[in-house]
């Protein structure tokens, strides 16, 4: 709520700047601000359903959808997280889900002696036993324990890290090779549909509500230029047997052990549904082989962060994909670049309506760092696809 309440504060500010003074932004964003610590607060009370002791409830991680809050209850850490009502229409959809998906890996995890603790999530219940807990705003909560002696990273680490995650988004989608994925609801119609995407993009910049089009005209132009990355990668996708898809590969999804910095557990598992496994590599080298922060204007596709990634995700799952997945692979990467660039610059175009924001502009940063990501893709296309396929040979053989 704290999310889409700035947000939408955003939007009546920028039309309030356009013609009235500082004194009024300052009223909104403190409005904003005390709505926000109402889930803050909230948070405490949330806790106590599922705890006896709660010491602390403080705000946590960086993601651009959900709330998050560490929990300290006596010696003990948990995450407590409330899904985004906006964006998770059906979030009992999204529970059932994580709940099927993690009680798969969980068994063969058990079955091949894993860490049924460390390596998924475990949904813990609350007190009166229900999993999941839904506030007056519509905002559904629900608890982890939190995976001790790891972090997260946000921005880009070194090519050992980075091929560490790629292994664990590798292994975690060859747990669920076996998954019957008829079981898994679509909680997010067309996610990654990029056709669809740029359509959105397209009514967006027709609209224009908050008139920043003329602004952006070069970078929408950029983004038009290049729907054949959409419309190859819908045809591709179309193609391929769809399977149990994590859809939000990114660094920060990862969990790593503080002591050896091996990723040991995939975790943000909201997006979880029916997908198309580029989808989940090329995201990845969206996330994970870009030099700097997805928050900076420039970017830089890192070839040797490319490599460590393939090399990672090949080695763990490259010996169920088929000979079309494996092809596609980097088509995967060049489509999700693009489609979050089309997802940002929409999101500015519509008023910081979806993502969270932390200043006016922040949406048309993150719109103008994927397309540099792209355009350095595009410039190193070639030399990409020779890693890749070397990766390919090497691993799989001849395919
Ligand atoms: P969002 O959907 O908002 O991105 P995430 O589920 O990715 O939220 O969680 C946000 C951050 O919280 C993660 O990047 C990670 O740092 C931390 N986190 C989430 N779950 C756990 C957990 N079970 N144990 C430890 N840290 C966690
Ligand atoms: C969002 O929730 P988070 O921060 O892990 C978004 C992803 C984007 C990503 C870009 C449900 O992920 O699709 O790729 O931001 N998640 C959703 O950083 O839209
Ligand atoms: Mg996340």
């Amino acid at each position: 709520m704290k999310g889409s309440v700035n947000t939408l504060c955003h939007c009546v500010l920028q039309a309030i700047l356009n013609c009235c003074n500082m004194t009024i932004c300052v009223i909104i964003i403190n409005m904003a601000n005390t709505l926000g610590n109402k889930v803050d607060m909230a948070a405490q009370e949330i806790a106590a359903l599922y705890l006896e002791h709660v010491d602390s409830t403080l705000p946590f991680g960086t993601g651009h959808i959900n709330d998050t809050y560490l929990v300290n209850s006596r010696d003990e850490k948990f995450i407590l997280q409330r899904l985004n009502p906006s964006v998770f229409r059906r979030p009992d959809y999204v529970m059932e889900n994580i709940a099927r998906v993690t009680g798969h890996i969980k068994r063969k995890l058990i079955a091949t002696g894993g860490d049924p603790q460390r390596e998924t999530l475990t949904l813990l219940p609350a007190r009166d036993g229900r999993i999941c807990i839904m506030d007056e705003g519509g905002g559904v909560w629900r608890l982890y324990p939190y995976i001790e002696n790891t972090c997260a990273y946000e921005n880009s680490v070194s090519p050992s890290a980075v091929e560490s995650a790629a292994e664990c988004f590798g292994r975690f989608a060859l747990l669920l090779d076996d998954f019957p994925t008829e079981k898994l609801h679509t909680t997010l119609p067309g996610f990654h549909n990029t056709v669809e995407r740029v359509e959105t993009l397209e009514r967006a910049a027709r609209q224009d509500v908050c008139d920043r089009f003329e602004s952006v005209r070069n970078v929408y132009d950029s983004f038009m230029d290049r729907t054949h990355i959409a419309r190859e990668f819908c045809r591709v996708c179309g193609d391929i047997a769809p399977r149990a898809t994590h859809n939000d590969t990114k660094l920060s999804n990862v969990l790593f052990d503080k002591e050896t910095d091996k990723a040991v557990c995939v975790i943000d598992l909201d997006t979880v549904m029916q997908g198309c496994i580029i989808s989940d590599y090329g995201d990845g080298i969206r996330s994970c082989a870009a030099a700097s922060s997805e928050d900076s204007g420039t970017a830089v596709l890192d070839a040797g962060l490319f490599s460590a990634f393939s090399r990672g995700y090949i080695r763990a799952l490259g010996g169920v994909l088929t000979q079309a997945e494996l092809s596609s692979l980097l088509l995967g990467a060049f489509a999700m670049i693009y489609e979050n660039g089309v997802r940002f610059l929409t999101d500015y175009l519509m008023g910081d309506i979806y993502f969270k924001v932390n200043n006016p502009k922040h949406n048309l940063t993150r719109a103008l760092n994927q397309l540099g990501l792209l355009c350095d893709a595009e410039a190193k296309q070639d030399e990409l696809k020779l890693v890749l396929h070397g990766i390919i040979f090497s691993s799989c053989g001849m395919r």
